[in-house]
This record gives structure tokens, C-alpha cells and sequence, in this order.
């Protein structure tokens, strides 16, 4: 049977603007009326021409209101005239999955229904973003053209009677007004499993988390947070890797987290770290709700900041046979991120790059082959086998190494600081202020940074004294396509490399969340307790910032 394509009027609403990266709203706002349609509409009316006879995927994290949004998306991209969706089961596909499903298919991108480390549940967020064809988030331009579709939109067009049941894996053929249509429900974890066993070695990595290779197994703890890597984690980890079933924690995705907040840092993945702690384990690890964040902690907890992960990890490529065959490229970081891979990059004789915020500012690189391996602060690590940050890839990346070497994860990172020196790093999170306040903060914060008479300045406190070298709003020109991205992130940089820098988060659905990093490199001292060597910095920071008196507030909510 034909079905027919029906044309809906709607209107246009407010501020269906993607952030970092997608467009991040309370769940009470994605189910008014029309109001995921004008933004799906929008999505697909953005590729242009190229969406008749196109192949998309479509998944998400498994948050509440995934599986409506997907079916919402099946019947609106059949009336758009694309011609397959690739669709996980249940609407289940972590962010790195839905990457690699697009570049292993050829798509022309992936919708990810995710608000990736935002918490979930009908009182919570929901987001909706688009990947292009080389499998990365959109970049500005698109996401800006989106927007714009969105402020004029005036109908969507949708295949309202396409029945569709997306709990089972198998094909189904639709006649779309005379024109074939296919959706393909798929198994939401083989592709990328396969994947990963091409990066890794998986033989040698069994026989060393088993312990046939060193007499004891690898203890660790795995902790999905009731996220989307739940199933991913359950097949790699216990059915690849032989691990045992107490390895593994929170594995089943839920709806709302099961009320954890996804997010994979010391504040929110507390249980995980205050049960290694205790020192029963080698390894713990958390993600996030959509599977592309990390946090790694070794033995008793001890802390490994994602800005030395990278660059450990850097440091040991050869140990990951992805890297053996593929060769090493350059290295790149997000602007705000402590710069000890830079260190690694300038020994191996590598390109390093300093990019905005957010994961689309690697994918133009690594599509150009002069980028293999990046990472944010923000627990984001990951290579140029996909365009996303990877989680799973960065706990199997950092197994690899403690195989390689045979040292426990604070051995190797002494290790690593005693060759390279370390740069403390800590991320303070004003999270939910009052907007207004914040934006005046961070003019006047602007103002008062970039006037001429700022640079030469110098500070003191708790003993130490930092001399201004340079300060802007960091901005960034794409060395491939030559895009520019503008007021990044505003950054004072001190004359022994040491770095304040103030943003206000992309992410949020509502309010205003203040970033304010700190990072200080010592050649020598490098053993020493990060809160502690970061104080007078900290104090810098707020006095420059005036925090406290724009937010009211006197502490962060969340500290890395
Ligand atoms: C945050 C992080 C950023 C990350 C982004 C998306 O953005 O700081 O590094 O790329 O989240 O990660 P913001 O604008 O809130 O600082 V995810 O895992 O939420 O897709
Ligand atoms: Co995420």
C-alpha cells in the first residue's frame, strides 16, 4: 500500500538554536506541539538537495522520550525523501556508534537524540543533534543554518499512518507516495564491537584483564551510569574481554538514569569513586548518558586528569595496533584544556592544535589526515577512527597501555610527569545561575582583560606572583576550510604558561553554567596535591572574574 506524505502548517519557535553541540531543552519543551518536528524538519531541510535518496542513522542515549522521537523522525525523513534509516533497536545508539554507523555506511549523517551528561526523565532534558557525512557534529555553519530554518519554518511534511516498530532488528519496505522507503532496525552494539576489535587487540587484551597473561586478572570497576553504554559495556567487557560480572556496574540504560546525572567526574560518579577507594580495584571508569565521555581513576581512586590522559596516551600509541598500521598523525586539544599533550606532541616532533570548544572543531583535521588523536578537559578523549569522542575506546586505549607497560595507572603517570613535568589542571562549575548576571560578568571580565594597560599586570597570592603575558577572547581560524569561530572563551595567559580561563557552557537547557579552568605547569614539583598548587591561581581568578559578586555565589557546585 502507497502511503501518502501529508504537509502540516506550523510556526516558527524561539531559540532553537543548537550549543556545543545539539540543541539541549527540557523535555516539556521538546513535546510541545510541533516543536521536535520544526527542529527535525529544520535538520533535514538543511542537507539541501543531497537528502533525496539518502541514508541517515538515527539513535540515542535511551533517555526518556528517545523512542518517541525516533518514530517522529522515521515518519518526517519519509516524507522528506530520504531513502533508508539505519535506526537502532529501541532507539538505542551511543554517540560513538551512531558516528561509526555513518562512515562504515556511507550516510549522509546521523540524527543523535541525546542531551549527552545532562540527567533524564520527563522533568529533565532532551536533546536533538545532527552529524554530517564524515560521522562528526555539525559544524557552525550548518547548525547556524539550521537555526535559521527553524526561525522561518512555516510547515513540515510527515508520513503520519508509517507504522513502524523499532523493538525488533530487521528491514521493513515502505511505498512512500509511489517512492521506496527502507528502515532498517539494527542491533544497537555489533558495529561498533566490531569496530573496536579492529582498533584493539582483543586477544591479548583478554589474556591481560583474565590474567592468563600475568597471573592475576585486572580488577576493575566499569561504570556505564545507567547510560547508553550499559549494553556496549556488557558485550566488551564480560563477553570479549572475559571480565567478570562484578566488574561491571549500572549497566541496564534507563529512561532517567535510574536519577544518576551521567556525568562522568568526581562529583557525580562519586560512587564509583569512593568504592575504589577502598583499593580493591586497578582500574575504574564511568561515561556519560550518551557514551562519549571518560573518566579514568586507578588504584584508591587516584585521580588521572583527562588533559594527562590524552597526553598519555599519546605518549604510548604504538601500544594500540589501530595506531601501528594507520600511522601517527597530530595531536589536538580544545582551547581550555591543559596543554601536557602538547608537551608529547613537541617531542614526537607533531602537529598540535588548539581548538575551540567542542568536538566539530576536530573533525575538519582529522578529515585533512593531520590529526589522530584528541581531547577535551571535559573527559571527552578520542581518535580519528570516528569524529565523536569515544568513552569505551579511551577505557580499551588506556588497558592497552597498562598491558604494554605492565605498570598500574599512578605508576605510569608519575612516570609520565617525570619525563614531561605536569600541568595541574582544575575546572570549577558555577552550574543553573541567573543568565543575566553571568553575561555581564563575562563583558566586564572581557573589558577589563583585553584593555592595553591589562598585559604586564601581575598578581599575587598565597606567595606566588603571575605577570600577564597575554589576553583575549579566544578566537579560531579553521586551518583547513579557514572558518573562523569567534568569542571562545576568555583566557588571561601568565609568563610562566600558567592560564585562567572563563566561559559560560553551551550545553545547559536553561540558565547559565560558568567554566572557569585553571592550569599551571611545573618542570620539577610534580608530585604535589593539585587543590593545593592551584589556590593562588584560583583566588587570581576570581578577583579578575569578580565571580562571586556577579553569581552570589561562594563555591562551585562541581570541582575536576
Ligand atoms: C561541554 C564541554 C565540552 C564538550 C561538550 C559536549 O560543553 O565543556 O568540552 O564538548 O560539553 O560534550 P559546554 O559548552 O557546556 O562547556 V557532551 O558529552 O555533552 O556531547
Ligand atoms: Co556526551
Amino acid at each position: 500500500m502507497s502511503l501518502t506524505v501529508e504537509i502540516v502548517t506550523t510556526k516558527p519557535y524561539e531559540g532553537q538554536k543548537p550549543g556545543t553541540s545539539g540543541l539541549r531543552k527540557k523535555v516539556k519543551v521538546f513535546t510541545q506541539p510541533n516543536y521536535t518536528e520544526n527542529f527535525v524538519q529544520a535538520i533535514l531541510e538543511a542537507n539541501g538537495a543531497a537528502l533525496v535518496g539518502s541514508t541517515l542513522v538515527v539513535g540515542g542515549d535511551g533517555r526518556f522520550y528517545c523512542k518517541e522521537a525516533a518514530e517522529l523522525i522515521v515518519r518526517l525523513s519519509a516524507a522528506n525523501g530520504v531513502s533508508k534509516l539505519l535506526v537502532g533497536q529501541n532507539g538505542i545508539l551511543s554517540t560513538p556508534a551512531v558516528s561509526s554507523l555513518i562512515r562504515h555506511n556511507k550516510a549522509l549523517g546521523g540524527i543523535v537524540l541525546t542531551a549527552s551528561h545532562n540527567p533524564g526523565g520527563p522533568e529533565n532534558d532532551f536533546g536533538i543533534k545532527f552529524n554530517c557525512e564524515n560521522g562528526g557534529p555539525a559544524p557552525d555553519a550548518f547548525t547556524n543554518l539550521i537555526y535559521k530554518i527553524t526561525t522561518e519554518i512555516k510547515q513540515y511534511k510527515l508520513v503520519r499512518n508509517l507504522q513502524i516498530d523499532i523493538t525488533k532488528v530487521g528491514v521493513t519496505l515502505y511505498d512512500i507516495a509511489g517512492k521506496p522507503f527502507t528502515v532498517e532496525v539494527i542491533d544497537s552494539v555489533a558495529n561498533y564491537v566490531r569496530h573496536m576489535e579492529e582498533i584493539f587487540d582483543f586477544a591479548k587484551l583478554k589474556d591481560f584483564v583474565s590474567g592468563k597473561a600475568t597471573g592475576k586478572p585486572l580488577k576493575m570497576r566499569i561504570d556505564a551510569m545507567n547510560g547508553v553504554t550499559g549494553s556496549y559495556v556488557r558485550e566488551i567487557f564480560l563477553n570479549r574481554l572475559g571480565a567478570t560480572e562484578s566488574s561491571v556496574v549500572h549497566t541496564t540504560p534507563l529512561p532517567d538514569f535510574g536519577g544518576l546525572h551521567p556525568d562522568p567526574n568526581l562529583t557525580y560518579a562519586k560512587d564509583l569513586v569512593d568504592t575504589v577507594a577502598q583499593g580493591d580495584y586497578d582500574i575504574g571508569a564511568a561515561f556519560d548518558g550518551d557514551g562519549d565521555r571518560n573518566m579514568i581513576i586507578g588504584s584508591k581512586a587516584f585521580f588521572v586528569t583527562p588533559s594527562d590522559s590524552l597526553a598519555v596516551i599519546a605518549h604510548y600509541l604504538e601500544a594500540i595496533p589501530y595506531f601501528q598500521k594507520n600511522g601517527v598523525q597530530g595531536f589536538a586539544r580544545s582551547m581550555p584544556t591543559a596543554s601536557a599533550v602538547d608537551l608529547v606532541g613537541r617531542k614526537l616532533g607533531k602537529e598540535v592544535f588548539e581548538v575551540p570548544t567542542g568536538w566539530k572543531y576536530f573533525g575538519n583535521l582529522m578529515d585533512a589526515g593531520r590529526l589522530c588523536l584528541c581531547g577535551e578537559e571535559s573527559f571527552g578523549t578520542g581518535s580519528n577512527h570516528i569524529r565523536e569522542k569515544d568513552g569505551i575506546w579511551a577505557v580499551l586505549a588506556w588497558i592497552s597501555v597498562m598491558q604494554h607497560t605492565g605498570k598500574g595507572i599512578e605508576d605510569i603517570l608519575k612516570q609520565h610527569w617525570s619525563v614531561y613535568g605536569r600541568n595541574y589542571f582544575t575546572r570549577y562549575d558555577y552550574e543553573e545561575c541567573a543568565s543575566d548576571p553571568c553575561n555581564e560578568m563575562v563583558a566586564t571580565m572581557e573589558k577589563t582583560i583585553t584593555a592595553p594597560e591589562f598585559v604586564g599586570k601581575s598578581y599575587s597570592s598565597g606567595g606566588k606572583t603571575y605577570k600577564v603575558k597575554k589576553a583575549d577572547n579566544f578566537s579560531y581560524t579553521d586551518p583547513v576550510d579557514k572558518s573562523v569561530a569567534t568569542k571562545q572563551g576568555l583566557r588571561i595567559v601568565f609568563e610562566d604558561g600558567s592560564r585562567i580561563v572563563v566561559r559560560l557552557s553551551g550545553t545547559g537547557s536553561s540558565g547559565a553554567t560558568v567554566r572557569l579552568y585553571i592550569d599551571s605547569y611545573e618542570k620539577e614539583n610534580v608530585l604535589g596535591q593539585a587543590s593545593v598548587m592551584l589556590k593562588p591561581l584560583i583566588d587570581i581568578a576570581l578577583e579578575i572574574s569578580q565571580l562571586p559578586k556577579f553569581t552570589g555565589r561562594n563555591a562551585p557546585t562541581v570541582i575536576t
